[in-house]
């Protein structure tokens, strides 16, 4: 094709829900006849993350790899506890070292595509080079309208529903994320993880040009799906599933980076027993899977995990999370509401309890209610703040799983988001928008 001359480079930031929207792209792109390369930042965090770059890099040879070896940062000195977060930071912060790696692509570069908590510090040095940039985009449109606009506030999104983090003005997060705010006019344009039938308004409003002056164009190339080598799973609950009927079964899981007080998540133990529903159960103690040292006895106790014997199933470890939507027994879904998780479940048709922890994830999960095919706990509050008692948690999930509008509603986006990815349309034609773009 024309445009089989390209070469382009991604830019991930760390955390598995940043990596993986990247990895689906790069395999799209791929398709496109396009040189890649992929630049992949250590030291990495997650063992997630180390395990989904080697398989998926060993599956594409023709992918190059450059290695970006950060300057490691005093966690103290920065004032940051979150190990994703500081990393983020150490990136920006060493972003003078992309340069080199860089200018010695061959051929040479024709654009990167980087992510959102790396803009600012990118755009310095991409500048300099005159290399264009696209921003890939790992959460919501309703989350990048939030973006585009901050420090104000769209009149569309209540104030609560941003993350106490960002409330706070004279943390270094929120000073980031103003800082690549402004930078957004220097990007060529936004690629995102979403479709019209998932976010509608929120992307009208941004194609509009209404909500923000100087917005480059947004791509919505969405549902991203998920590569055959994410399936780095060895936890297959497939035969249990199996016996299980039709919709039945509440899978829980809070993503890839957020860890639960013991005490919350007995708490939630109790509900899924209380609900009197099946259940699969993903549980996480510690923000770095490295670090999850303690056995399911020791985290649950053990007389709830007596109870839990006969309902439901609990894993410390990683799963197959497209897989375990796929089945038809699961009916209902727990989930923090990290962007991937929200559009997988949408594709898939499964309704959501929305239980946000962190981050953009309340924002998240009012698309969600927005479209009818779930629940936002606005009154559980954020993740960490309040314990949230099993009594409660198991009248939400009766809620959830007995809900039969919000499973009509949810089946018809998954329908639309099956054509779409069928037929591939959305995506190629936004790929050819985006590629005329650059001529210009
Ligand atoms: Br945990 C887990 N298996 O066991 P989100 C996650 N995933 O396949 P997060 C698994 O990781 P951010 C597991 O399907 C999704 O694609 C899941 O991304 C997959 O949440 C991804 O949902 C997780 O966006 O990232 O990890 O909290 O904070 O960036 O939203």
């Amino acid at each position: 094709s024309s445009d089989g001359n390209l070469h382009v480079a991604l830019l991930p930031s760390s955390g598995t829900g940043h990596l993986l929207p990247y990895l689906r792209l790069a395999a799209s792109l791929i398709h496109h006849q396009w040189s890649l390369t992929l630049i992949t930042t250590h030291p990495i965090v997650s063992s997630a993350e180390s395990q989904l770059i080697s398989t998926f890099l060993s599956a594409f040879p023709q992918i190059t790899q450059k290695k970006f070896h950060t300057i490691p940062l005093d966690p103290v000195a920065a004032n940051i506890t979150d190990p994703f977060q500081l990393q983020w930071e150490t990136i920006r912060q060493s972003a003078h070292l992309l340069s080199p790696l860089i200018s010695s692509s061959s051929p040479p570069l024709s654009f990167i595509i980087t992510d959102v908590t790396l803009m600012s510090s990118v755009i310095s040095v991409t500048a300099k080079l005159c290399l264009p940039n696209y921003i890939l985009f790992t959460s919501s449109a309703r989350m990048l309208s939030l973006f585009s606009c901050f420090p104000s506030i769209p009149s569309s999104i209540p104030k609560e529903s941003l993350p106490p983090i960002l409330l706070d003005s004279n943390s270094s997060f929120t000073k980031n994320f103003s800082d690549d705010s402004g930078s957004l006019k220097h990007f060529n344009g936004v690629l995102i993880n979403s479709f019209e039938e998932l976010e509608k308004e929120q992307l009208e409003m941004l194609a509009s040009g209404n909500l923000t002056k100087g917005l480059p164009p947004v791509f919505p190339l969405g549902p991203f799906l998920p590569l055959e080598v994410e399936r780095i799973s060895l936890f297959a609950p497939l035969k249990w599933l199996e016996n299980q009927e039709e919709s039945s079964v509440v899978y829980v899981s809070f993503g890839s980076r957020t860890a639960m007080s013991k005490e919350q998540i007995r708490e939630l133990g109790y509900g899924l027993v209380l609900s009197g529903r099946k259940f699969l159960w993903v549980v996480k103690s510690k923000v770095v899977d490295k670090e999850e040292e303690e056995g399911l006895d020791e985290i649950l106790g053990h007389r709830l995990m007596k109870k839990i014997e006969n309902n439901g199933l609990v894993v410390k470890e990683w799963v197959d999370q497209w897989q375990i939507l796929s089945q038809k027994a699961v009916g209902g879904f727990i989930s923090h509401c990290g962007w991937n998780s929200v559009v997988e479940a949408a594709w898939h048709g499964i309704p959501v309890l929305g239980w946000p922890q962190q981050g953009d994830q309340m924002i998240n999960a009012e698309v969600i209610e927005a479209g009818g095919w779930g629940l936002c706990m606005k009154s559980w509050g954020w993740g960490s703040n309040h314990l949230v008692k099993g009594v409660e948690i198991g009248d939400k999930i009766k809620d959830l799983m007995g809900n039969q509008r919000m499973k009509m509603e949810c089946a018809r986006i998954s329908e639309v988001a099956k054509q779409r990815s069928k037929a591939g349309e959305g995506c190629e034609n936004m790929l050819k928008t985006l590629f005329q773009s650059l001529k210009k």
